[in-house]
């Protein structure tokens, strides 16, 4: 392939003086129309052509390089995992109560290294791990408060690990936010706890690389999703979904159908509907469940739809973690063109309490995201005039966040 130079639209330069946030009035993403096949976009040089336009963005760019590193070392885990033996569980259990296995642990170490050397960060936070960690860490495993840097990451550095000794894809999620609180290495945790508890309309970036036929690295930084894949014999991401665009509609659900008597009623209803094609659509939903939210949201991205993993009887507030899984996607489904919600509230806009907060998830078309709140808005109608018995009952509804 060869990938010379496209040609590139010269936005004006920046104006914006630090510090360091992309800021949606003056940040300036690199604009590539021709990716595909003759010319070639790789992520450093987007990365650096970013810079150059936005000079105050000059550590994000650096932030991504560690990133696709960090990416580039899962992926080649992930696809000899089972040829090194690295399949199986790694005998522990995380905070959460879930059993590790080696490849979660493998990917944490991989993805927290990558991170931690970097000295952008002032605190990280994985699924893997029970506590935020101070962001720099030195060779010698001495942790270092950096004063000058601005950035808090967190991540899943393994989603869906429970797929991967079968080959099935699996991913990794990530968020960037901007620091708010020194976090400093007196009383570091609860300095990083309180940096990293952030509403996701307070992130700087998101992205999620999805570990599948090819390992495809798909990111935001507030200005359109865009997606990058890897170029094995390279060795670099090249620009292949630029500006990605959500159908306004699809007609595939991705939701664990294993669940749904424990479901809220407003999804089941809605469900059922999409099911016997009595939805708005007026036509019969396929169901594609993968069960890697990486994967199901590649996919919804591309194909349109509704991905969800709603609260149900068992799971009061969903399965799928606030700040590493709910809140990057959300994010990144957005930003193409896309909607995000529990089913009552915008996923963006809640406040987690806790690292390790869940919450209901409902991504995908805006218009099937409609549909669905649709169904959520006059269950809570219906609650509210209930007390007369005739509306649904409290026991149909186990979220209203
Ligand atoms: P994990 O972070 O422990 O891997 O769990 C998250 C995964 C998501 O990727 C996926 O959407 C969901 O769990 C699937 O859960 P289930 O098996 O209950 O359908
Ligand atoms: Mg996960």
């Amino acid at each position: 392939m060869n990938y010379a130079s496209g040609e590139l639209e010269q936005p004006e330069k920046s104006t914006a003086t630090p510090p360091v946030r992309p800021n949606s009035n003056t940040f300036r993403n690199p604009v590539h129309r021709n990716v595909c096949p003759q010319t070639g976009v790789t992520l450093s040089r987007y990365m650096m052509e970013m810079e150059r336009l936005n000079p105050e963005l000059q550590e994000l760019e650096s932030i991504f390089t560690s990133i696709q590193v960090g990416c580039k070392a899962i992926s080649k885990l992930v696809r000899t995992a089972t040829l090194a033996c690295n399949t199986g569980a790694a005998g522990n259990v995380n905070i959460q109560g879930e059993d590790q296995k080696k490849m979660d642990v493998l990917a944490n170490d991989v993805l927290k290294n990558a991170l931690q050397w970097a000295g952008h960060f002032k605190t990280i936070a994985s699924e893997e791990e029970d506590e935020p960690l101070v962001g720099f860490m030195h060779e010698d495993g001495r942790a270092e408060a950096l004063v000058d840097t601005n950035y808090i990451a967190v991540f899943d550095p393994l989603d869906g690990s429970s797929n991967s000794d079968a080959g099935i894809p699996v991913g990794t999620i990530f968020g960037i936010f901007h620091h708010r609180e020194e976090c400093g290495l007196d009383n570091a945790n609860d300095r990083c706890l309180e940096d990293v508890l952030q509403p996701g309309k307070s992130m700087v970036a998101a992205g999620y690389c999805l570990y599948s036929s090819a390992t495809t690295l798909v990111f935001t930084l507030g200005d359109g999703t865009h997606g990058f894949t890897l170029d094995e014999s390279l060795g670099e991401f090249v620009l292949t979904h630029p500006n990605m665009k959500i159908p306004q509609r699809g007609s595939i659900y991705s939701f664990n159908e294993g669940n749904r008597f424990d479901w809220d009623k407003p999804v089941q209803d809605y469900i059922t509907n999409l099911q016997q094609g009595r939805g708005e659509a007026g036509k019969r939903y396929s169901l594609r469940y993968v069960g890697s939210m990486v994967a199901d949201i590649h996919r919804t991205l591309q194909y349109g739809g509704i991905f969800g993993y709603p609260a149900d009887k068992k799971n009061l507030n969903g399965k799928l973690r606030l700040l590493y899984e709910a809140a990057p996607m959300a994010f990144l489904v957005e930003q193409a063109g896309g909607a995000a919600t529990t089913g009552t509230r915008p996923i963006m806009e809640v406040l987690p309490t806790d690292v390790h907060d869940r919450v209901p998830c409902i991504l995908g078309s805006p218009a099937d995201v409609a549909e669905l709140q649709s169904y959520y808005a006059k269950a809570q109608t219906m609650n509210r005039s209930s007390d007369d018995g005739e509306g649904i009952g409290e026991a149909d509804l186990t979220h209203f966040a």
